[in-house]
């Protein structure tokens, strides 16, 4: 039993307990609490438990409110569409707070705004709090969740709670992290991290909302501050910014944190892959959003023999063990992933995860009750079915525009996976050998090249660009700069984050190889040159064989070691053009180098670590020979 003191008790004024014992909670969270609820003015306070019940009550409740509707072609699966103008991360209107600017931004060129991190002052963001969130749950529930990242109590875990106003964060909070009692538990007295977040829609409601989507487009504010482990979203409920155990905790603070204890919090997929000879492999990779991390997590190898199981598809803490290896956990409980292009064909494994218990948003749904979007036309039993799109206008397969938003995702639960891990919830990891940095090259870049060393991989990943996606808010296919694919979830100075990277390699310890991959290289008909998907599995071979340190099977260039000619099995695929797919075109190249000088020496300037700059200038001198 914790003593409520009377200071607790003032600060939540006639605020009902709707549900959950208040008095059994930490103090530092009945204060918490409290303190917030006093500012914000819910109508209630609802402590989450976690359990299936409470979903149960809150999904029925939800369904009258015609905010979610059940998918009827399967078990407790639902649809939610949102608000048109709530349907991706905001990278515009999320921010770092920080009271030294350059602990959060580098020390750019003069003029030059900086992509990597977006600051604020504390006394700017005192304002824009001020104006948001003072009795902005007016009418509405207070939902308290407590959640870990990585399973609960793990030496590498981490406990956040969770304030919303909104039920789809609830639900969607219990798919995608670990919440419940348990979490009460391992916290005891320590610190956690606060999580506020509001829709940002107090009632009376002046406006419409529009698909029982609660929302405030032009409010939304998602801001960090590292230093008090403090998280304010207000005005967007899309995953990426309500969803604040994913990118704005396990990314964004929890980097400041391994920052601070020498450890990494990266935006990775982890798998293990067993060869036919039996032994097994871990990797990482780091891919922009929307960029197949989710599908390379699940790949079904076409190569026989091949088994590939998942550990994570987004997020990964890293941390060096006393065996100087460095070990893996996914903070993650759930899969919150790209719905259009995901097919039996393309990835099996993430449609079988999906068939229950998962929540789907701004897809369409055929007249059956099942989900669509683009990418299943050849998957529907009935193609001329009607459909509704993700905006509620009835639609067929053929007809012009879209069914699904392109960023349309679906939450389903990581133990459902069919190739889950054994070993997916070992809470000190899993150890890896190898990264691999990738992303949308349409040219240029070839599908797969190893790094000379830690250091030029670091400089690799600070060079890594892709195409815009659906994920934020930019459009078109601009390749743009996507640094360690974190440009939206840096957390602090990327010139300190390089550097850390750079730290983290020692005498005693045994670090990963760094890759580099592109599935996306495109031929003058614009079509890709590599199948990809399940097909990927040829390059991961390719990357063990140079584990093991195989023989005869690179080729080295200015920027990197490329396969020799025939070293990846091609078995059973059509015809590929090896040679366009491999090449290293020398005016590519060279135009490139100077654009990566200029972007890291206006973009990190004195920040860039003099290990990194050596790379810039040893490559730059290569790559002048091709
Ligand atoms: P976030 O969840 O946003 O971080 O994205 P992610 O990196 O997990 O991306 P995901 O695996 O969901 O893939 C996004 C899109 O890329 C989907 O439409 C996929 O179908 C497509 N994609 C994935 N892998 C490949 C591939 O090997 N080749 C091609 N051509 N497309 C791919
Ligand atoms: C991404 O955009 O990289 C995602 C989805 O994984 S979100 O959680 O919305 O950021
Ligand atoms: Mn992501």
């Amino acid at each position: 039993f914790y003593v409520v003191n009377e200071v607790v008790m003032k600060r939540l004024g006639h605020v009902p307990i709707l549900k959950g014992d208040f008095h059994l909670l930490p103090a530092k969270v009945q204060r918490f609490i409290a303190e917030k609820a006093e500012l914000m003015r819910p109508r209630g306070i609802f402590i989450c438990d976690g359990s299936q019940h409470e979903a149960d009550e809150l999904i029925d409740k939800l369904i009258e409110r015609g905010m979610l509707s059940k998918l009827a072609a399967y078990e407790n699966n639902y649809i939610c569409r949102t608000d048109p103008k709530d349907v991706a991360r905001v990278e515009s209107k999320t921010w770092m707070v920080t009271k030294n600017k350059h602990d959060t931004v580098a020390h750019t060129a003069e003029g030059v705004e900086p992509i990597m991190g977006h600051w604020m002052a504390p006394e700017d963001l005192a304002t824009e709090l001020d104006t948001r969130f003072p009795g902005c749950m007016a009418g509405r529930i207070m939902y308290v969740i407590p959640f870990s990242m990585g399973p609960v109590g793990g030496p590498l875990s981490k406990i956040g709670i969770q304030l919303t106003d909104s039920n789809y964060v609830v639900l969607s909070m219990r798919i995608m992290t670990r919440v419940g009692v348990e979490v009460w538990d391992a916290l005891g007295n320590q610190d956690f991290v606060r999580c506020i977040h509001s829709v940002g829609l107090p009632r009376p409601v002046k406006q419409r909302v529009i698909n029982h989507w609660p929302c405030n487009p032009e409010r939304v504010l998602i801001a960090h501050r590292p230093p008090e482990r403090e998280i304010w979203s207000f005005g967007s409920g899309y995953g990426g910014n309500s969803l604040l155990g994913k990118k704005c905790f396990a990314l964004r603070i929890a980097s400041n944190i391994a920052k601070d204890e020498g450890w990494m919090a990266e935006h990775m997929l982890i798998m293990g892959v067993t060869r036919p000879c039996g032994r097994e492999h871990f990797i990482a990779a780091a891919f922009p959003s929307a960029c197949g991390k989710t599908n390379l997590a699940m790949l079904e190898p076409t190569l026989p023999g091949w088994k590939v199981r998942c550990v994570g598809d987004d997020i990964a803490w890293m941390k060096f063990g006393a065996d100087g290896r460095l070990y893996a956990i996914n903070p993650e409980a759930g899969f919150f992933g790209v719905a259009p292009g995901t097919s039996k064909k393309t990835n099996p494994m993430a449609v079988a995860t999906f068939q229950k218990n998962s929540i789907f948003t701004n897809v369409a749904e055929t007249a059956n009750g099942e989900y669509y979007w683009e990418g299943l036309e050849d998957e529907v039993a009935d193609k001329n079915v009607e459909i509704t799109t993700w905006l509620g206008e009835k639609w067929h397969i053929g007809d012009a525009g879209v069914a699904a938003h392109a960023n349309s995702r679906f939450a389903a639960p990581a133990s459902q996976c069919p190739i889950i891990h054994p070993d997916w919830e070992s809470p000190q990891g899993v150890p890896i050998e190898a990264i691999i940095f990738g992303g949308r090259r349409p040219q240029g870049v070839p599908l797969i090249f190893e790094t000379n060393s830690w250091e030029h991989g670091v400089f690799t990943g600070a060079c890594l660009k892709s195409e815009a996606t659906a994920a934020a808010e930019f459009t078109g296919k601009t390749v743009m700069h996507d640094p360690m694919a974190m440009r939206p979830f840096m957390g602090y100075n990327f010139g300190k984050y390089l550097q850390h990277w750079l730290d983290l390699k020692t005498p005693e310890r045994k670090v990963p190889k760094i890759y580099h991959v592109n599935w996306f290289r495109r031929d003058a008909n614009n079509k890709f040159l590599w199948p990809g998907y399940g097909d990927n599995i040829r390059v991961i071979d390719w990357i063990i064989r140079r584990l093991d340190g195989e023989e005869n099977i690179g080729v080295e260039t200015p920027i990197g070691t490329v396969p020799a000619k025939g070293s990846i099995n091609l078995d059973g695929l059509g015809d590929v053009n090896w040679d366009e797919l491999m090449s290293v075109p020398a005016e590519y190249w060279k135009q490139d180098a100077g654009e990566i000088r200029k972007f890291l020496e206006s973009q990190v300037g004195s920040d860039l670590p003099q290990a990194v700059r050596e790379e810039m200038d040893a490559q730059e001198k290569r790559i002048q020979t091709l």
